[in-house]
């Protein structure tokens, strides 16, 4: 038995599939997709009954773009450059959208774990896994989906105007923040959403999470060996000691990336769809600039 773990995805349906041609997965193999399995590709629909269709050989953990789609079937507007219409408007979306809500934040089998983004370095591994498993629960639960749409990163102007809207979030929603949108932390021990460079582009005083999270290693020996990451294509393939990021960057014309856990083993597919314009790239750094989107 195998376990591959894959790279942020982004609707990219095609590149996928001739992936998992490469992979020929065989009985036991499992494939483990670090998040956003959706989102500015154009066959999102396809990725999800695609996964969906793979179940149980399929391990998923949410990114910010599938908490988007999520967010938008509960009322939230989707931004510029967003390809998510045909899977709200699905008619099998239901089904779809209920096993994305189920999916985990944080995934960990014995010595190997993902997330989409990071987690908080200040957080013990026990302290991780509690706070993602009482914002999934708190996702699951009935006006999850409200209040994820309520608090939504692309709301924050809105937010601003709206008496109704000025109490802060609940604590599972900041959570959100750590496990699905942070790259960089700054010196006040924040998620600095401003971020999107290069690990070496980081100002004065922040850090990439990974590094304060490798940094404490020595205090916490419940950690897993290996915790698998995505949503950095900038930086790209990276080993570290206790940390592997695998967001190749496949939807901005570069490539989706599989490791084999077991010999790290790297597989990689070319995009084999449209990669984003510079006039899409243009509309991410506006939205990033308020705070949301990618
Ligand atoms: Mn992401």
């Amino acid at each position: 038995m195998a376990t591959y773990v894959i790279g942020d995805i982004q609707g990219c349906a095609r590149t996928l599939q001739a992936l998992l041609a490469q992979l020929s997965l065989s009985g036991d193999d499992q494939l483990w997709c670090v998040g956003d399995l959706v989102n500015r590709g154009a066959g999102s629909l396809e990725v999800l009954r695609a996964l969906k269709g793979l179940g149980a050989r399929a391990r998923v953990v949410l990114g910010n773009h599938d908490l988007h789609l999520l967010a938008c079937s509960a009322g939230a507007a989707q931004g510029e450059g967003d390809t998510l219409s045909e899977c709200l408007a699905a008619p099998d979306a239901p089904e779809l959208l209920g096993w994305l809500r189920a999916q985990p934040l944080l995934y960990q089998e014995g010595e190997r774990a993902m997330v989409h983004a990071g987690i908080n370095p200040r957080w013990s591994w026990a302290e991780a896994t509690a706070h993602a498993r009482a914002a999934e629960e708190a996702l699951r639960a009935p006006g999850g989906l409200e209040t994820l749409a309520r608090y939504h990163p692309s709301r924050k102007r809105l937010r601003l105007h709206s008496d109704v809207d000025l109490e802060p979030p609940p604590a599972w929603v900041g959570d959100l923040a750590w496990f699905t949108r942070v790259r960089v932390v700054s010196a006040s021990g924040e998620v600095d959403e401003r971020h999107k460079g290069g690990p070496t582009e980081v100002t004065r005083g922040a850090q990439p999470w990974f590094m304060l999270y490798e940094g404490r290693a020595p205090f916490d020996s419940a950690r897993p060996r290996t915790l698998y990451f995505g949503h950095w294509a900038a930086l790209g393939l990276r080993r570290g000691a206790q940390t592997c990021a695998l967001d190749t960057g496949c939807i901005w014309g570069r490539y989706l990336t599989a490791m084999r856990a077991e010999d790290g083993a790297i597989f990689q597919q070319g995009l084999l769809e449209e990669a984003l314009t510079a006039s899409h790239q243009r509309a991410h750094a506006a939205e990033r600039a308020e705070g949301g989107g990618a």
